[in-house]
């Protein structure tokens, strides 16, 4: 019985297949044959059988229990991972939802118009009177926008490419100067109606500003 015991793979903490199947067929009390067996010695082999049976299962089970351990634990990470990503979702879809509305209202008074090398962009551009609009210059070039009509720029109420210098030239729809490539400007436009404008330096790029 002590030879036996080791058998049990203390560094695998369970017995291999071969290893049990052996001791179980060792352990069995054979059927006939042995009839100069006492019958302590039968139930002492009976004993050893359950002994050994009991070990095996348990330790099929210690097995067993380690791979549902490992998929319980997978389960659970995985969920937890799942959860957290919902949670996450719902959490910006919820700061989303709570900034769409004055997102949409800033957006109403902050237009922007992007200058490149190709012109002004979007064109037309409608808007409500007393919004400001940007012109970004994303172009290589510096811009110059100003409203119709080249080169006086009259178009626009109040606006006169004379009057540039003037105290009232911050109200006129005329930049006056150059815009640098990455640097813009922005005017408000109070008065209603359709305003075309220009790159004064380049004045075939153009544009139109709608305002309702
Ligand atoms: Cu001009």
């Amino acid at each position: 019985m002590g030879s036996k015991k080791n058998m049990y793979s203390k560094s695998r903490g369970r017995f291999s297949q071969r290893e049990n199947r052996r001791l179980l067929s060792a352990s069995l009390p054979r059927q006939g044959g042995d009839h100069a067996r006492s019958a302590c010695e039968t139930l002492s082999s009976y004993t050893f059988f359950f002994e050994r049976l009991l070990k095996v299962v348990f330790s099929e089970l210690f097995f067993m229990n380690k791979i549902i351990g490992i998929i319980i634990v997978i389960a659970i990470v995985g969920l937890g991972a799942w959860y957290f990503m919902k949670g996450n979702y719902a959490e910006k879809k919820d700061k989303m939802q709570a900034t769409s509305t004055p997102e949409e209202a800033v957006m109403g008074e902050e237009n922007t118009i992007i200058y490149t090398d190709a012109g002004f962009s979007p064109s037309p551009l409608t808007i409500q009177a007393g919004e400001t609009v940007e012109f970004k210059n994303t172009s290589s070039r510096e811009m110059y926008v100003a409203s119709a009509m080249h080169p006086t720029h009259t178009g626009y109420p109040g606006t006169d490419i004379e009057k540039c210098g003037t105290a009232g030239a911050s109200q006129m729809f005329d930049t006056c100067e150059k815009t640098m490539p990455g640097a813009s400007w922005t005017f408000t436009f109070n008065e209603k109606g359709e305003w075309p404008y220009h790159d004064h330096i380049n004045a075939k790029y153009f544009g139109k500003i709608v305002v309702e």
